[in-house]
């Protein structure tokens, strides 16, 4: 009897222990949340140019993989910036891209890239999947949008 008593108890001695560390483990993925983890895949170019006389994203629209990453290139007729839109990316994604983004203006606002063939990069790592959609704030009144799918 006692012996089954301390048995008992040994187990759910073991059985709390081996609970710890799943509770542990599923605690680690919230830190990319706040934290922008690393590109881990390929690197895509965007151009930003002004060709003729229409500003563009050059691929307009361009599907990468989560863990990829994108440099839009100022090629020509800056500033440019990347401006997602709240409503046109998928659920989740605007804390990634925030945190993935560097020096915003504000939310899902990436900075002004001045310097002439200068290039600001846009880690997709951790990305929920889906449709990305954003314009450049200095040309969306001149149809200046692309269009990144993330798989
Ligand atoms: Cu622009």
């Amino acid at each position: 009897m006692r012996a089954t008593w301390l048995a008992t108890g040994a187990m759910i001695l073991a059985a709390c222990g081996g609970g710890e560390k799943p509770a542990d483990t599923a605690a680690a993925p919230a830190a990319p949340a706040t934290t922008a983890p690393a590109a881990t895949g390929a690197t895509h170019t965007v151009n930003m140019e002004l060709q003729g006389s229409s500003y563009r994203f050059a691929p307009a629209e361009l599907t990468v993989k989560a863990g990829d990453a994108v440099n839009f290139v100022n090629a020509s007729g800056g500033p440019h910036n990347v401006q997602f839109h709240a409503d046109s990316i998928p659920a989740g994604a605007a804390a990634v891209l925030d945190a993935n983004m560097a020096n915003r203006m504000g939310p899902l606002q990436g900075e002004l890239v001045t310097v002439p063939n200068a290039a600001y990069a846009i880690s997709f790592a951790g990305a929920p999947t889906g449709d990305y959609r954003f314009t450049c704030l200095p040309h969306a009144a001149m149809g200046m949008h692309g269009k990144i799918t993330v798989q």
